[in-house]
């Protein structure tokens, strides 16, 4: 009698424990996913990340089937340069709707160049225009956004050495 009614005791025990412990365990994945995600959110919001972008004069995609095309006023050396900046729609219409922001430095010398975001203006021929002062040789790094009603649509960089 009792060999028969052990195995059904355990399976009904197995099946007790499973049925109390299933939906903690399952509870408890959610929460630590829960959490990584929101890490990895703030993470993202705190360092915005730049990729790098192809060289000044060729094709720089924004999405939408949009692209620009940067530039300087001359081959970036000691002192100040002009960046300039062309938004084109896919069908190759400039675009003067954007806002173009920039920030530079040296990688190697984090912090000590620095200005923090500055917007481009506008010239009448609606070209994005922004000077940036470069005051020793070495390591650049110019970051750029662009912004479409107020919103980031494109982070990129350009590194350099002077
Ligand atoms: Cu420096």
């Amino acid at each position: 009698m009792i060999f028969t009614k052990t195995p059904l005791c355990l399976i009904f025990v197995v099946l007790i424990l499973f049925l109390a412990f299933a939906p903690l365990t399952l509870f408890s994945a959610d929460r630590t996913e829960g959490n990584l995600k929101s890490t990895t959110e703030t993470v993202v919001s705190q360092k915005p990340v730049f990729a790098p972008m192809p060289d000044p004069g060729k094709k720089v995609p924004i999405g939408d089937g949009y692209y620009l095309i940067y530039g300087f006023d001359k081959r970036p050396k000691l002192g100040m340069i002009i960046m300039r900046v062309e938004i084109f729609s896919a069908q190759g219409e400039k675009d003067t709707s954007f806002e173009v922001k920039a920030d530079s430095g040296m990688p190697s010398m984090s912090g000590a160049h620095e200005t923090g975001e500055q917007t481009f203006t506008m010239s009448k021929k609606g070209v994005y225009l922004h000077p940036i002062n470069l005051v020793m040789p070495g390591d650049w790094e110019i970051r750029m956004s662009v912004l479409k009603q107020g919103k980031v649509v494109f982070r990129g960089r350009y590194n350099f050495d002077l």
